[in-house]
């Protein structure tokens, strides 16, 4: 049993005498030199016990005294792995990607990359459901929407202060408040039904009731993303979504995820249209590690994606991301071209593309809503990743998405970091709106 999962059972077992003892067993462990230790690893390793098993916390002692990259972090680092038992080679990789990535965004002070750090660390590791990531995402998520809980929660508190009962008037001022916060005329309505036959008749005592109501109502209209099982290598991820929305960024952070996670990673550039468009595909790819493949500006998407297809296959790539073109004036074009990709995908393998991704603007508010329309009748989308939440009142659109198309929303965007694309959890993106 590797070092941390003894402390995690020592934490689990409230720190009983005899489970203390058989992680640090006395003669080991002598007080006097854990208390007065030269040796930073034996006083790591106590401090590490005794704290809570969570990566922050465990990040807080072991870069205790670390104030920039250098000589001081990675035996540090190194101590970390070895406790978890991880193999040599993969430390190794992990720490000179690491490396190479502080070199590359020019990164020296530990308050500019530790929250970067945690964040690899917590996917290398398989920790990211941590209750500790969790609470990170949660207050991520409550930052990254602030704007849209100020137009919609704020006020709704308002209305419910300032109301006795559940009247007309309360459900038009809800519906309005609703749409002010892009939810759409739809979406509000079908809400306002339910929640009308759930309090019909009674009178509003508590208002922190019904917000929980209206909060769980809220989740329950977000379609759960079906259980991904991982299919025979390449995973084909086509990203679609009109110009602009982030699609290309996305692509770098999803690949950074999947990076992190120790899979194979290759981006195609679809979209060459803009020869602007390969150049800044290629510095994503290599900054995230990702193997990258592009034909000269102008080229046939459909052909780029082929033949980055071919060599996904020959060279045993894990996943495979195929950016695409988004522009809008020529829709017809556009469809024709996202059409035309996919069949030679399909050509190649009947499973293929395993998932084709709609990105969407959210501060677009209600034009995200027509973007889906557009694309989800024309072509099979399985989900989308919502951007910049970050800076936008317009979040609740993404509620009228969910009701109206039913297609599950993997991820949101909630800055410009690699960190800040975060899965989606309904409850929690509810509780963060209502606050
Ligand atoms: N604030 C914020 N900006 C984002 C987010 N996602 C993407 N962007 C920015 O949106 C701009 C357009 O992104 P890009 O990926 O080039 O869009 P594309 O045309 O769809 O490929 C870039 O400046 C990104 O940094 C997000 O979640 N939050
Ligand atoms: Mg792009």
């Amino acid at each position: 049993m590797g070092f941390f999962s003894k402390i995690k059972k020592l934490w689990k077992s409230e720190k009983e005498d005899s489970v203390l003892e058989e992680v640090f067993p006395k003669e080991a462990f002598p007080p006097e030199k854990i208390t007065e230790t030269e040796d930073w690893q034996t006083g790591l390793k106590h401090s590490l016990a005794m704290a809570e098993p969570r990566l922050s916390i465990w990040l807080d002692h072991l870069l205790k005294g670390v104030e920039a990259k250098g000589d001081k972090l990675w035996p540090r680092l190194y101590f970390f792995f070895d406790a978890l038992e991880v193999p040599r080679e993969e430390a190794d990789e992990f720490i000179s990607d690491f490396s190479r990535w502080l070199d590359e965004m020019g990164y020296t002070h530990l308050d500019e990359f530790r929250s970067e750090l945690q964040y690899r660390l917590a996917l290398a590791l398989d920790l990211e459901d941590e209750e500790d990531e969790r609470s990170r995402l949660f207050i991520k998520l409550s930052q990254g929407l602030s704007k849209t809980k100020e137009q919609l929660s704020k006020r709704i508190d308002n209305l419910l202060v300032t109301s006795d009962k559940y009247d007309q008037a309360f459900w038009d001022e809800l519906e309005e408040i609703l749409i002010m916060a892009d939810v759409g005329h739809k979406a509000s309505s079908e809400l306002i039904d339910k929640l009308r036959s759930k309090v019909s008749g009674q009178i509003i005592d508590d208002p922190e009731k019904f917000k929980e109501l209206l909060g769980k109502e809220l989740a329950s209209f977000f379609p759960k993303a079906p259980r991904r099982i991982k299919p025979e290598p390449p995973e084909v991820v086509l990203v679609i979504g009109v110009n602009g929305v982030g699609k290309t960024t996305t692509i770098a952070k999803l690949a950074h995820r999947e990076r992190m996670k120790g899979r194979k990673v290759m981006i195609a550039a679809g979209d060459t249209f803009r020869a602007a468009a390969i150049e800044q595909l290629e510095i994503w790819a290599h900054r995230v590690g990702a193997g990258f493949y592009a034909k000269k500006h102008g080229a046939d998407p459909a052909s780029v994606a082929y033949e980055a297809l071919d060599r996904a296959i020959n060279e045993g790539y894990d996943v495979l991301y195929i950016d695409t073109a988004g522009r809008l004036h020529t829709k017809i074009d556009l469809m024709q071209e996202l059409k035309k990709i996919k069949k030679v995908m399909h050509k190649k393998r009947s499973d293929m593309p395993h998932r084709t991704i709609l990105v969407l603007d959210a501060t677009t508010g209600q034009n995200a809503l027509s973007q889906t329309e557009l694309f989800a009748r024309e072509i099979n989308v399985n989900e989308i990743i919502l951007t910049k939440l970050d800076g936008t009142a317009k979040g609740g659109v993404m509620i009228a998405i969910a009701i109206q198309y039913q297609i599950p929303i993997s991820y949101i965007g909630l800055g410009e970091k690699m960190e800040d694309l975060r899965p989606f959890e309904a409850e929690n993106f509810a509780r963060a709106l209502l606050g």
